[in-house]
């Protein structure tokens, strides 16, 4: 597949690939763990594929082939979060879950050997997970003094059940590819030589589909599981089609004319 690179950043890749665009974290010596800086870098990526456009589908992975993403960078971990240039604290993982739960285009996580901790918590925000048969699926939180009691809990709960998510969380255990695919926690297993080209027919099959109606279902799901903040999310994606209407920039053009608006002619169905 000939990927072109967007933008070079230091810690992660930035490509694309007709209307597909590849963030992949770079720092394979430490399984993809991630530090402020890779999560800064990734939350800018995503905002550019969320402007641009010609971009329909976003594809989130891990250099090579042994880790999709480790986490938070164990190594920089200070109080209060994972520690910066600026000796700041941050948790700012958390910010990019939200921006890959209310980008309006499917994100699809493509792993390829361990998901854990943290980057497991990436891969359940994704909107679909596409795993190769290497792929190991896990939370360590309880074993190195951390945890995620948001989406890595909650929304992991809705996902696989509150058993399972509890089974996940409490025993720290680690699963394979075909038991995480059983769980409903991923979508599909492939072998490794064919995983990216597994995604990439993935997102080309969803590029097929009308976008309006892929960003409907993917903000209801999101409304049903993220409260008002997901109702926010999709009340801006009826008003965003209310302004295309006629209806809408009645208003607006009464306004600006300084007249009443006429509404009267608008249809009033059932
Ligand atoms: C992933 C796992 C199970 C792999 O084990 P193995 O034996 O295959 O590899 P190894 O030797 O542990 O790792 C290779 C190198 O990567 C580093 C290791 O220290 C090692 O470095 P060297 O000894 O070669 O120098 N490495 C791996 N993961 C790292 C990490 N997260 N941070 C820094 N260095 C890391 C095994 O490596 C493992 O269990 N890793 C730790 C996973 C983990 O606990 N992650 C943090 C969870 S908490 C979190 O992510 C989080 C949160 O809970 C809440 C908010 C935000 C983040």
């Amino acid at each position: 597949m000939n990927w072109t690179t967007i933008k070079e950043y230091q810690e992660i890749l930035f490509e694309q690939y007709g209307h597909i665009a590849k963030i992949t974290i770079n720092r394979p010596h430490v399984h993809n763990a991630f530090t402020p800086l890779t999560v800064s870098e990734m939350i800018e990526a995503f905002t550019i594929s969320r402007d641009d456009a010609s971009i329909g589908a976003i594809i989130l992975t891990g250099a090579g082939d042994k880790a999709f993403c480790s986490g938070g960078d164990q190594s920089i971990r200070g109080n209060g979060g994972y520690i910066d240039d600026h000796n700041i604290p941050r948790l700012n993982v958390l910010d990019l879950q939200r921006l890959i739960r209310i980008i309006p285009k499917p994100v699809i996580a493509m792993v390829k050997g361990w998901s854990i901790g943290g980057g497991n918590v990436l891969q359940l925000v994704c909107d679909l997970t596409i795993a190769a048969e290497n792929a190991v699926f896990g939370q360590t939180g309880p074993n190195v003094g951390s945890f995620d009691a948001g989406y890595g809990s909650g929304y992991l709960a809705r996902v696989v059940g509150h058993k399972k998510a509890k089974e996940v969380w409490f025993t720290c255990r680690q699963y394979s590819a075909q038991e995480a695919l059983d769980m409903g926690w991923i979508n599909t297993v492939v072998p490794l030589e064919e995983v990216e080209n597994e995604t990439v027919a993935w997102a080309e099959e969803i590029l097929k589909k009308s976008p309006t109606a892929i960003r409907f279902i993917k903000a209801a799901m999101n409304a049903d599981t993220d409260g008002l903040a997901g109702l926010q999310q999709f009340a801006g994606d009826a008003t965003m089609l209310y302004y295309t209407t006629d209806e809408g920039r009645e208003g607006k053009n009464a306004f600006l004319e300084k007249r009443d608006p006429d509404f009267e002619k608008f249809p009033k169905f059932p």
